[in-house]
Protein backbone atom coordinates (compact mmCIF):
# COMPACT_ATOMS: atom_id res chain seq x y z
CA UNK A 1 0.00 0.00 0.00
CA UNK A 2 1.30 3.14 -1.00
CA UNK A 3 1.33 5.59 2.23
CA UNK A 4 0.57 9.30 0.98
CA UNK A 5 -0.09 11.48 4.46
CA UNK A 6 0.98 11.21 7.68
CA UNK A 7 -0.29 12.87 10.33
CA UNK A 8 0.81 13.88 13.95
CA UNK A 9 -1.49 15.50 16.36
CA UNK A 10 -0.16 16.45 19.71
CA UNK A 11 -3.75 15.76 22.15
CA UNK A 12 -3.99 17.50 25.60
CA UNK A 13 -6.67 15.51 27.38
CA UNK A 14 -7.78 16.27 31.01
CA UNK A 15 -7.90 13.44 33.24
CA UNK A 16 -11.06 13.03 35.08
CA UNK A 17 -9.16 13.15 38.44
CA UNK A 18 -5.46 13.45 39.23
CA UNK A 19 -3.27 10.13 38.69
CA UNK A 20 -0.88 9.51 40.92
CA UNK A 21 2.04 6.95 41.69
CA UNK A 22 5.37 6.65 42.86
CA UNK A 23 6.89 8.74 39.89
CA UNK A 24 4.51 11.97 40.58
CA UNK A 25 0.99 12.90 39.43
CA UNK A 26 -0.34 13.59 36.14
CA UNK A 27 -4.00 15.87 35.73
CA UNK A 28 -4.01 16.43 31.69
CA UNK A 29 -2.92 13.28 29.88
CA UNK A 30 -0.65 14.41 26.97
CA UNK A 31 -0.01 12.15 24.11
CA UNK A 32 0.49 11.83 20.14
CA UNK A 33 -1.98 10.95 18.15
CA UNK A 34 -0.97 9.43 14.52
CA UNK A 35 -3.06 9.16 11.50
CA UNK A 36 -1.75 6.93 8.22
CA UNK A 37 -3.62 7.70 5.00
CA UNK A 38 -2.94 5.73 1.71
CA UNK A 39 -5.25 4.66 -0.94
CA UNK A 40 -8.55 6.32 0.64
CA UNK A 41 -7.90 4.69 3.83
CA UNK A 42 -7.25 6.15 7.14
CA UNK A 43 -5.72 4.44 10.15
CA UNK A 44 -4.94 6.03 13.69
CA UNK A 45 -2.95 5.56 16.59
CA UNK A 46 -1.38 6.62 19.94
CA UNK A 47 1.79 7.25 20.78
CA UNK A 48 1.73 6.98 24.90
CA UNK A 49 5.24 9.05 25.45
CA UNK A 50 3.95 12.09 28.53
CA UNK A 51 5.36 15.28 28.86
CA UNK A 52 8.50 14.47 31.06
CA UNK A 53 10.13 11.85 30.86
CA UNK A 54 9.36 9.73 34.02
CA UNK A 55 8.19 6.25 33.09
CA UNK A 56 10.39 5.43 30.80
CA UNK A 57 13.26 8.62 28.94
CA UNK A 58 10.54 8.97 26.44
CA UNK A 59 8.81 12.80 26.21
CA UNK A 60 6.15 14.15 23.41
CA UNK A 61 8.88 15.61 22.23
CA UNK A 62 11.54 13.26 21.89
CA UNK A 63 9.18 11.07 19.98
CA UNK A 64 7.40 13.68 17.89
CA UNK A 65 11.40 14.19 16.77
CA UNK A 66 12.28 10.65 16.21
CA UNK A 67 8.84 10.13 14.39
CA UNK A 68 9.60 13.58 12.27
CA UNK A 69 13.07 13.12 11.44
CA UNK A 70 13.34 9.11 11.45
CA UNK A 71 10.14 6.91 11.46
CA UNK A 72 8.03 9.06 9.14
CA UNK A 73 10.53 9.45 6.43
CA UNK A 74 11.61 5.59 6.33
CA UNK A 75 7.59 4.83 6.22
CA UNK A 76 7.55 6.71 3.11
CA UNK A 77 11.00 5.41 1.01
CA UNK A 78 9.30 1.59 1.87
CA UNK A 79 7.09 -0.62 0.40
CA UNK A 80 5.22 -1.58 3.26
CA UNK A 81 2.91 -4.06 3.01
CA UNK A 82 2.38 -5.16 6.68
CA UNK A 83 2.08 -3.82 10.10
CA UNK A 84 4.51 -6.60 11.37
CA UNK A 85 7.08 -5.72 8.48
CA UNK A 86 7.27 -2.09 10.43
CA UNK A 87 9.74 -3.07 13.23
CA UNK A 88 12.32 -4.39 9.89
CA UNK A 89 11.19 -0.43 8.35
CA UNK A 90 12.20 1.22 11.66
CA UNK A 91 14.81 -1.36 12.93
CA UNK A 92 18.04 1.09 12.34
CA UNK A 93 16.46 3.77 15.30
CA UNK A 94 17.45 2.15 18.45
CA UNK A 95 15.18 2.56 21.42
CA UNK A 96 12.51 5.21 21.37
CA UNK A 97 9.99 2.14 21.60
CA UNK A 98 6.70 4.33 22.11
CA UNK A 99 7.19 6.67 19.43
CA UNK A 100 8.03 3.56 16.95
CA UNK A 101 4.67 1.76 18.49
CA UNK A 102 2.34 4.58 17.83
CA UNK A 103 3.07 4.69 14.58
CA UNK A 104 2.94 1.18 14.33
CA UNK A 105 -0.48 1.04 15.99
CA UNK A 106 -1.47 3.38 12.86
CA UNK A 107 -0.55 1.18 10.62
CA UNK A 108 -2.34 -2.27 11.78
CA UNK A 109 -5.41 0.39 11.96
CA UNK A 110 -4.85 0.84 8.12
CA UNK A 111 -3.47 -2.78 7.00
CA UNK A 112 -6.59 -4.45 8.96
CA UNK A 113 -9.10 -2.07 7.41
CA UNK A 114 -7.92 -2.76 4.25
CA UNK A 115 -8.18 -6.41 4.76
CA UNK A 116 -11.99 -5.47 6.62
CA UNK A 117 -10.76 -7.16 9.44
CA UNK A 118 -10.99 -6.27 13.37
CA UNK A 119 -7.43 -5.47 15.16
CA UNK A 120 -8.74 -8.63 17.36
CA UNK A 121 -9.01 -11.07 14.05
CA UNK A 122 -5.15 -9.30 12.47
CA UNK A 123 -3.71 -10.46 16.07
CA UNK A 124 -5.06 -13.50 16.36
CA UNK A 125 -3.98 -14.71 12.85
CA UNK A 126 -0.30 -13.16 13.80
CA UNK A 127 -0.16 -14.84 17.40
CA UNK A 128 1.27 -18.41 17.66
CA UNK A 129 0.74 -19.13 20.91
CA UNK A 130 -2.95 -21.32 20.23
CA UNK A 131 -3.67 -22.39 16.82
CA UNK A 132 -7.55 -22.38 16.06
CA UNK A 133 -8.12 -19.76 18.80
CA UNK A 134 -11.52 -18.25 19.10
CA UNK A 135 -11.83 -15.07 20.02
CA UNK A 136 -13.72 -13.70 23.32
CA UNK A 137 -16.62 -10.93 22.54
CA UNK A 138 -15.88 -9.81 26.11
CA UNK A 139 -12.65 -9.67 28.23
CA UNK A 140 -12.69 -9.55 31.89
CA UNK A 141 -10.47 -5.97 32.74
CA UNK A 142 -9.12 -4.50 36.07
CA UNK A 143 -9.00 -0.78 37.22
CA UNK A 144 -5.82 0.68 38.30
CA UNK A 145 -6.08 3.14 41.40
CA UNK A 146 -4.00 6.08 41.87
CA UNK A 147 -2.46 6.65 45.36
CA UNK A 148 -4.50 8.76 47.47
CA UNK A 149 -4.59 11.31 50.40
CA UNK A 150 -5.45 9.39 52.66
CA UNK A 151 -6.33 5.34 53.13
CA UNK A 152 -9.85 5.82 54.29
CA UNK A 153 -10.30 7.76 50.43
CA UNK A 154 -8.47 4.90 48.70
CA UNK A 155 -10.79 2.17 50.44
CA UNK A 156 -14.13 4.69 49.57
CA UNK A 157 -12.38 4.85 45.73
CA UNK A 158 -11.58 0.99 45.45
CA UNK A 159 -15.61 0.34 46.83
CA UNK A 160 -17.12 2.57 44.31
CA UNK A 161 -15.14 0.82 41.57
CA UNK A 162 -16.28 -2.86 42.47
CA UNK A 163 -19.46 -1.48 42.24
CA UNK A 164 -18.67 -0.82 38.77
CA UNK A 165 -17.86 -4.36 38.58
CA UNK A 166 -14.13 -4.40 38.25
CA UNK A 167 -13.06 -7.89 39.46
CA UNK A 168 -9.42 -6.72 39.64
CA UNK A 169 -8.21 -3.53 41.67
CA UNK A 170 -4.42 -2.94 41.52
CA UNK A 171 -3.47 -0.30 43.67
CA UNK A 172 -0.35 2.08 43.46
CA UNK A 173 2.46 2.37 46.40
CA UNK A 174 5.15 3.73 47.52
CA UNK A 175 7.70 3.97 50.38
CA UNK A 176 5.15 4.81 53.38
CA UNK A 177 1.95 4.34 51.67
CA UNK A 178 2.83 0.62 50.86
CA UNK A 179 1.74 -2.29 53.90
CA UNK A 180 -0.80 -0.40 55.54
CA UNK A 181 -2.85 0.34 52.03
CA UNK A 182 -2.76 -3.32 51.27
CA UNK A 183 -4.08 -3.97 55.07
CA UNK A 184 -6.62 -1.83 54.82
CA UNK A 185 -8.37 -3.05 51.96
CA UNK A 186 -7.90 -6.70 52.41
CA UNK A 187 -9.34 -5.78 56.21
CA UNK A 188 -12.45 -4.88 53.86
CA UNK A 189 -12.31 -6.81 50.90
CA UNK A 190 -11.59 -10.21 52.45
CA UNK A 191 -11.65 -12.17 48.31
CA UNK A 192 -11.15 -9.67 45.52
CA UNK A 193 -8.42 -9.62 43.13
CA UNK A 194 -5.72 -7.47 44.12
CA UNK A 195 -2.03 -6.17 43.16
CA UNK A 196 0.17 -3.65 43.60
CA UNK A 197 2.45 -1.07 41.39
CA UNK A 198 5.33 0.46 43.11
CA UNK A 199 6.94 1.61 39.57
CA UNK A 200 10.51 0.95 40.90
CA UNK A 201 10.19 2.88 44.21
CA UNK A 202 12.18 0.61 46.03
CA UNK A 203 15.72 -1.19 46.84
CA UNK A 204 16.39 -4.46 47.37
CA UNK A 205 17.32 -3.51 50.94
CA UNK A 206 13.53 -2.43 51.11
CA UNK A 207 12.74 -6.55 51.20
CA UNK A 208 11.06 -6.95 54.13
CA UNK A 209 8.09 -4.53 53.03
CA UNK A 210 7.61 -7.36 50.22
CA UNK A 211 7.74 -10.30 53.12
CA UNK A 212 5.13 -8.62 54.95
CA UNK A 213 3.12 -8.36 51.65
CA UNK A 214 3.29 -11.56 51.08
CA UNK A 215 0.87 -12.16 53.42
CA UNK A 216 -1.93 -11.06 51.68
CA UNK A 217 -2.47 -13.12 48.98
CA UNK A 218 -1.65 -10.62 46.32
CA UNK A 219 -2.21 -11.47 42.59
CA UNK A 220 0.90 -10.05 41.65
CA UNK A 221 4.04 -7.04 42.95
CA UNK A 222 4.36 -5.06 39.70
CA UNK A 223 8.10 -3.26 39.05
CA UNK A 224 8.96 -2.69 42.89
CA UNK A 225 12.92 -2.40 42.18
CA UNK A 226 14.57 -0.05 39.41
CA UNK A 227 13.33 0.52 36.37
CA UNK A 228 16.51 -1.29 34.00
CA UNK A 229 16.68 -3.97 36.11
CA UNK A 230 16.71 -7.93 36.23
CA UNK A 231 19.51 -9.27 38.32
CA UNK A 232 17.69 -7.31 41.70
CA UNK A 233 14.69 -8.69 41.02
CA UNK A 234 15.87 -12.30 40.61
CA UNK A 235 17.13 -11.99 44.10
CA UNK A 236 13.45 -10.47 45.31
CA UNK A 237 11.29 -12.84 43.82
CA UNK A 238 13.60 -16.12 44.98
CA UNK A 239 12.78 -14.64 48.54
CA UNK A 240 8.69 -14.25 48.09
CA UNK A 241 6.03 -16.56 47.70
CA UNK A 242 3.71 -13.92 45.66
CA UNK A 243 4.95 -13.32 42.12
CA UNK A 244 6.52 -10.47 40.59
CA UNK A 245 5.74 -8.80 37.51
CA UNK A 246 7.78 -7.20 35.49
CA UNK A 247 6.35 -3.82 33.46
CA UNK A 248 9.59 -1.08 33.05
CA UNK A 249 12.15 -3.59 32.86
CA UNK A 250 11.17 -5.37 29.89
CA UNK A 251 11.31 -3.55 26.46
CA UNK A 252 11.48 -6.72 23.94
CA UNK A 253 11.18 -10.27 23.49
CA UNK A 254 14.61 -10.85 24.64
CA UNK A 255 13.99 -8.80 28.03
CA UNK A 256 10.62 -11.06 28.26
CA UNK A 257 13.02 -14.71 28.01
CA UNK A 258 15.68 -13.29 30.34
CA UNK A 259 13.22 -12.37 33.05
CA UNK A 260 11.56 -15.13 32.72
CA UNK A 261 14.36 -17.87 32.09
CA UNK A 262 16.51 -16.23 35.02
CA UNK A 263 13.64 -16.38 37.41
CA UNK A 264 12.80 -12.33 38.10
CA UNK A 265 9.78 -12.54 37.43
CA UNK A 266 6.87 -15.05 36.77
CA UNK A 267 4.05 -12.38 35.31
CA UNK A 268 4.74 -10.06 32.58
CA UNK A 269 2.83 -6.29 31.73
CA UNK A 270 2.71 -6.43 28.11
CA UNK A 271 2.39 -2.86 27.04
CA UNK A 272 2.65 -2.02 23.57
CA UNK A 273 4.34 1.24 23.65
CA UNK A 274 6.69 -0.05 25.88
CA UNK A 275 7.74 -2.52 23.60
CA UNK A 276 7.58 -0.80 20.45
CA UNK A 277 4.48 -1.79 19.20
CA UNK A 278 1.96 -4.70 18.53
CA UNK A 279 4.13 -6.79 16.78
CA UNK A 280 6.63 -7.25 19.37
CA UNK A 281 3.66 -7.34 22.13
CA UNK A 282 2.56 -10.22 20.48
CA UNK A 283 5.78 -11.94 20.39
CA UNK A 284 6.25 -11.39 24.30
CA UNK A 285 2.87 -13.04 24.42
CA UNK A 286 3.80 -16.33 22.47
CA UNK A 287 7.05 -16.22 24.13
CA UNK A 288 5.23 -16.49 27.27
CA UNK A 289 2.78 -19.02 26.37
CA UNK A 290 5.34 -21.43 25.72
CA UNK A 291 7.03 -20.94 29.16
CA UNK A 292 3.20 -21.16 30.92
CA UNK A 293 3.88 -17.61 31.97
CA UNK A 294 0.94 -15.17 32.22
CA UNK A 295 0.83 -12.19 30.34
CA UNK A 296 -1.49 -9.01 30.71
CA UNK A 297 -1.72 -5.74 29.23
CA UNK A 298 -0.73 -3.10 31.02
CA UNK A 299 -2.34 0.90 30.21
CA UNK A 300 -0.80 4.53 29.91
CA UNK A 301 -4.07 6.35 30.44
CA UNK A 302 -4.76 6.03 26.65
CA UNK A 303 -7.25 7.66 24.96
CA UNK A 304 -9.84 4.97 23.21
CA UNK A 305 -7.80 5.00 19.98
CA UNK A 306 -5.12 3.13 22.00
CA UNK A 307 -7.56 1.46 23.98
CA UNK A 308 -9.44 -0.40 21.27
CA UNK A 309 -5.78 -1.75 20.19
CA UNK A 310 -5.39 -2.87 23.71
CA UNK A 311 -8.40 -4.49 24.34
CA UNK A 312 -8.12 -6.30 20.71
CA UNK A 313 -4.43 -7.48 22.00
CA UNK A 314 -5.80 -8.39 25.52
CA UNK A 315 -8.36 -10.60 23.67
CA UNK A 316 -5.40 -12.63 23.02
CA UNK A 317 -5.25 -16.39 24.38
CA UNK A 318 -2.15 -16.26 27.08
CA UNK A 319 -3.66 -12.70 28.23
CA UNK A 320 -4.89 -14.63 31.26
CA UNK A 321 -5.12 -11.97 33.89
CA UNK A 322 -7.31 -8.76 33.37
CA UNK A 323 -5.24 -5.57 32.15
CA UNK A 324 -5.29 -1.91 33.26
CA UNK A 325 -7.93 -1.26 30.63
CA UNK A 326 -10.89 0.20 32.14
CA UNK A 327 -13.59 2.42 30.48
CA UNK A 328 -13.38 5.76 28.94
CA UNK A 329 -15.06 7.31 31.73
CA UNK A 330 -12.60 6.26 34.79
CA UNK A 331 -10.06 8.54 32.83
CA UNK A 332 -11.95 11.14 30.71
CA UNK A 333 -14.78 13.17 30.22
CA UNK A 334 -15.04 12.31 26.62
CA UNK A 335 -13.00 10.25 24.77
CA UNK A 336 -11.87 11.08 21.12
CA UNK A 337 -13.89 7.70 19.79
CA UNK A 338 -17.30 6.79 19.92
CA UNK A 339 -18.79 4.93 21.10
CA UNK A 340 -16.03 5.11 23.94
CA UNK A 341 -15.49 2.20 26.24
CA UNK A 342 -17.47 0.82 29.15
CA UNK A 343 -17.63 -2.20 31.47
CA UNK A 344 -20.53 -4.06 32.42
CA UNK A 345 -21.84 -5.22 35.95
CA UNK A 346 -19.44 -7.98 35.52
CA UNK A 347 -16.31 -6.55 35.11
CA UNK A 348 -15.78 -7.30 31.03
CA UNK A 349 -15.67 -4.95 28.16
CA UNK A 350 -16.80 -5.94 24.60
CA UNK A 351 -14.03 -5.93 22.04
CA UNK A 352 -14.44 -4.51 19.48
CA UNK A 353 -15.31 -6.10 16.05
CA UNK A 354 -15.82 -3.45 13.37
CA UNK A 355 -12.44 -3.03 10.78
CA UNK A 356 -9.25 -2.19 12.73
CA UNK A 357 -10.01 -0.59 15.90
CA UNK A 358 -14.01 -1.37 15.79
CA UNK A 359 -14.78 2.45 16.97
CA UNK A 360 -15.38 5.87 14.88
CA UNK A 361 -12.63 8.76 15.90
CA UNK A 362 -14.77 11.78 16.89
CA UNK A 363 -13.14 14.61 14.76
CA UNK A 364 -14.61 17.29 16.74
CA UNK A 365 -13.38 15.80 20.36
CA UNK A 366 -10.26 15.09 18.63
CA UNK A 367 -9.82 18.93 17.31
CA UNK A 368 -10.91 20.16 21.13
CA UNK A 369 -8.33 18.30 22.86
CA UNK A 370 -5.64 18.98 19.81
CA UNK A 371 -2.50 21.79 20.71
CA UNK A 372 -0.86 21.36 17.81
CA UNK A 373 -0.30 19.21 14.30
CA UNK A 374 1.92 18.68 11.66
CA UNK A 375 1.34 16.92 8.32
CA UNK A 376 3.59 14.74 6.27
CA UNK A 377 3.41 13.63 3.05
CA UNK A 378 4.96 11.00 0.62
CA UNK A 379 6.99 12.45 -2.26
O1 LIG B 1 2.93 1.55 35.71
O2 LIG B 1 1.21 0.67 34.89
C1 LIG B 1 1.86 1.68 35.13
C2 LIG B 1 -0.07 4.78 34.02
C3 LIG B 1 0.96 5.58 33.57
C4 LIG B 1 2.25 5.13 33.68
C5 LIG B 1 2.51 3.87 34.23
C6 LIG B 1 1.49 3.05 34.66
C7 LIG B 1 0.17 3.53 34.58
C8 LIG B 1 -0.99 2.82 35.08
C9 LIG B 1 -2.32 3.18 34.46
O3 LIG B 1 -0.96 2.04 36.02
C10 LIG B 1 -3.04 2.06 33.84
C11 LIG B 1 -4.21 2.52 33.00
O4 LIG B 1 -4.02 2.98 31.86
O5 LIG B 1 -5.33 2.38 33.47
MG1 LIG C 1 3.25 -0.51 36.06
Amino acid sequence: MKIERIELRLAQMPLIAPFETSFGVETVEEHIIVRVDGEGITGWGECVASEGPWYSYETNQTAWHVLRDFLIPRVFKSDIRAATEFPRVAARVRGHNMAKAGLESALWDLFAKEQGKSLAQMFNAFQTAQRDYVLPERIAVGVSVGLQATTRALVEQVRAYLQEGYTRIKIKIKPGQDVELVRALRAEFPAIRLQVDANSAYRLSDADIFHAMDEYNLLLIEQPLSHDDIFQHIKLQHELKTAICLDESIHSADDAEAALELGACHIINIKPGRVGGYTQAIKIHDLAAARSAPVWCGGMLESGIGRAGNVALASLPNFKLPGDLSASRRYYHQDIVEPGFEVDAQGKMRVPHGPGIGVEVSQKNLDAVTVSTQVFRSK
